[in-house]
C-alpha cells in the first residue's frame, strides 16, 4: 500500500474514534441527566464499537439523558479506581465488572439488582445470567463476554500439508511439536497466566472449587501447568510475557494461541498471514476443550440518583437488544450475550463474509467460568498467575510453585494474610 493512503487510512481511523468521543460529549453537554459509565476498553474496536452504540443510545434519548463513558485503564485499572471512589464517595452510575468484583462490591452492598430497575433479562444465554446471580438476585447485565479460541497460521499450516487444525489436546501437541521442530521456532504462543492455564486446566477436567474449598493444586492443576512448562522445555511453547500475543507477532513463528476471542480485531489487524480461528482442542475429537469465559458484565451502583439509574435501565435494556448483540460481536469477537443476534443481518453479513467468527459461536457452548468470590480477583494476579509464570520461567518446579500458591490461597481465605 502506498504510504500517503496508508497515513490517511490511519488519519482517518483517528478522526472518526475521536468523532464518537466528541459527539457523546456534545450529547451530554445539553443532556438534563449525565450518567457515566467507566469502562476498561482503552481502544481498538471494543472501545470504538461500545462508544458507536453509545451514540446512537444518546440519540434515540436527546432531551432525556445521555451515558458517557469514560476509559480507566484496563480491568484491572477500572476496579483499582472503583475502589477508590467507594472511598471518595463517587462512584460512577454504571460500570464493567467481573463477577468476583460484583461479589466484593456486594460485601459493601453497593449493587442494585439489575431487574428492579426494569431490566429484562428474558431471552438472555443462562449461562451468562446465572454468573451474575448472588443469592437468587442477578447484579448485573452479561455485556461484552468473551470466550476462549484457537488461533492458528493457516499459511503455515500448509505450508506443511497440513488441512484442518487439530481437534484433540494430543493432535494439539503432537503438530506443535513437528510444525516447531521443521521450523526450528517454537509455534505454541501463550502467556503464562491464570486464562491460559485454564483452558488447560478444564480441559483436562480441573475444577477450582471442590466441596466449597478452592483448589489450585489439583493432580489436573499440575498437569496443566506441566504441560505449559513442559512446552517450553522441549522448543514448542513460547511464553510471551511482555504485552498481548497480538503485539508479538513477527518475533518468531506463530502457530497457534489459545486466546480470548474479544482479541480477534486486534489479531486481524497485526496478522500478516492467514489468521484462522477454531474450537479449542479437547479431550476427544467430537467435542471441544473448555474455554475460560472472560471479559465484563455492566453493573449499576445504588448510591446513583433516581434519574440516573432511570437512563441507566434504559441503556441496559438497549445493550442486551439481538440488533445491538449482532452489531457488538461482529464488530469485536465477543459472545453474543442474546441468541437472537445470530439471526440478525449484522451478524449474518458478518458470518458470510468471514466464516471464521463461527468458532467463537460454537465455542461458546464449552466454556467455564473461574469461581465468582471476591478474594478471586487478586488470586487470579497475584497468587495463581505468579506461580504459573514462576514456573514456566523454570523459578519453582511445578509443584513447589502450585503448593506454595494453594498455601497463600488458605491463607488468604482465612483472614491470616491480607
Ligand atoms: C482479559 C482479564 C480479569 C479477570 C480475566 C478478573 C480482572 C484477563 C484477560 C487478564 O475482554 P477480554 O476477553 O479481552 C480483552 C479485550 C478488551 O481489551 O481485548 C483483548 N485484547 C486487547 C488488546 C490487544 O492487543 N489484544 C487483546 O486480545 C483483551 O484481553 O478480557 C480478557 C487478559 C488480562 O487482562 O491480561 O480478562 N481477566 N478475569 N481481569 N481485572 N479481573 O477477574
Amino acid at each position: 500500500m502506498k504510504r500517503w493512503l496508508l497515513v490517511l487510512l490511519l488519519l482517518s481511523g483517528l478522526a472518526s474514534a475521536q468523532k464518537a468521543e466528541d459527539v457523546i460529549k456534545a450529547q451530554c453537554a445539553k443532556a438534563p441527566v449525565v450518567a457515566e459509565l467507566w469502562h476498561a476498553f482503552r481502544g481498538g474496536a471494543p472501545r470504538a464499537a461500545l462508544e458507536n452504540l453509545v451514540v446512537e443510545f444518546n440519540k434515540r434519548h436527546q432531551g432525556e439523558f445521555c451515558i458517557r463513558p469514560i476509559n480507566q485503564g484496563g480491568y484491572r485499572d477500572l476496579s483499582t479506581k472503583i475502589k477508590a471512589a467507594f472511598a471518595a464517595g463517587k462512584l460512577p452510575t454504571l460500570s464493567q465488572a467481573y463477577e468476583n468484583q460484583i461479589a466484593l462490591y456486594l460485601e459493601a452492598n453497593a449493587v442494585t439488582p439489575v431487574q428492579a430497575l426494569g431490566v429484562n433479562l428474558t431471552g438472555l444465554n443462562p449461562i451468562f445470567v446465572n454468573a451474575v446471580r448472588f443469592k437468587g438476585l442477578v447484579y448485573g447485565v452479561p455485556f461484552n463476554k468473551s470466550v476462549q479460541v484457537l488461533y492458528y497460521n493457516r499459511d503455515l499450516l500448509r505450508k506443511y500439508g497440513i488441512a484442518a487444525p487439530p481437534k484433540t489436546v494430543d493432535a494439539f501437541i503432537a503438530v506443535a511439536k513437528k510444525l516447531s521442530m521443521a521450523e526450528g521456532n517454537p509455534v505454541y504462543w501463550f502467556r503464562p497466566d491464570t486464562s491460559t492455564f485454564g483452558y488447560w486446566f478444564f480441559t483436562l477436567g480441573g475444577e477450582y472449587m471442590q466441596n466449597g474449598k478452592l483448589v489450585v493444586n489439583s493432580p489436573e492443576a499440575k498437569k496443566a501447568l506441566s504441560i505449559l512448562v513442559q512446552s517450553v522445555r522441549e522448543g514448542w511453547g513460547k511464553a510471551i510475557t511482555s504485552g498481548y500475543i497480538n503485539q508479538n507477532f513477527g518475533r518468531g513463528t506463530f502457530g497457534f494461541s489459545t486466546d480470548t476471542s474479544a482479541g480477534y480485531k486486534y489479531y486481524l489487524k497485526a496478522a500478516k498471514f492467514d489468521l484462522g480461528l477454531a474450537t479449542l482442542p479437547g479431550q476427544s475429537p467430537d467435542r471441544p476443550g473448555y474455554g475460560v469465559v472472560q471479559g465484563t458484565d455492566l453493573i449499576v451502583f445504588k448510591a446513583a440518583s433516581e434519574a440516573k439509574k432511570k437512563a441507566a435501565a434504559a441503556f441496559l435494556n438497549f445493550v442486551i437488544t439481538p440488533e445491538v448483540q449482532a452489531i457488538f460481536s461482529a464488530a469485536t469477537g465477543y459472545v453474543p450475550v442474546n441468541p437472537k443476534a445470530i439471526g440478525q443481518p449484522a451478524l449474518e453479513d458478518r458470518l458470510m463474509e468471514d466464516p471464521n467468527l463461527n468458532a467463537v459461536l460454537k465455542q461458546a457452548n464449552y466454556a467455564k467460568f473461574e469461581p465468582q468470590i471476591p478474594q478471586w480477583e487478586q488470586i487470579r494476579f497475584d497468587i495463581l498467575g505468579q506461580a504459573i509464570t514462576q514456573a514456566v520461567l523454570g523459578k519453582a518446579t511445578v509443584d513447589e510453585a502450585l503448593d506454595h500458591a494453594q498455601e497463600l490461597v488458605d491463607k488468604l481465605l482465612s483472614g491470616q494474610i491480607r
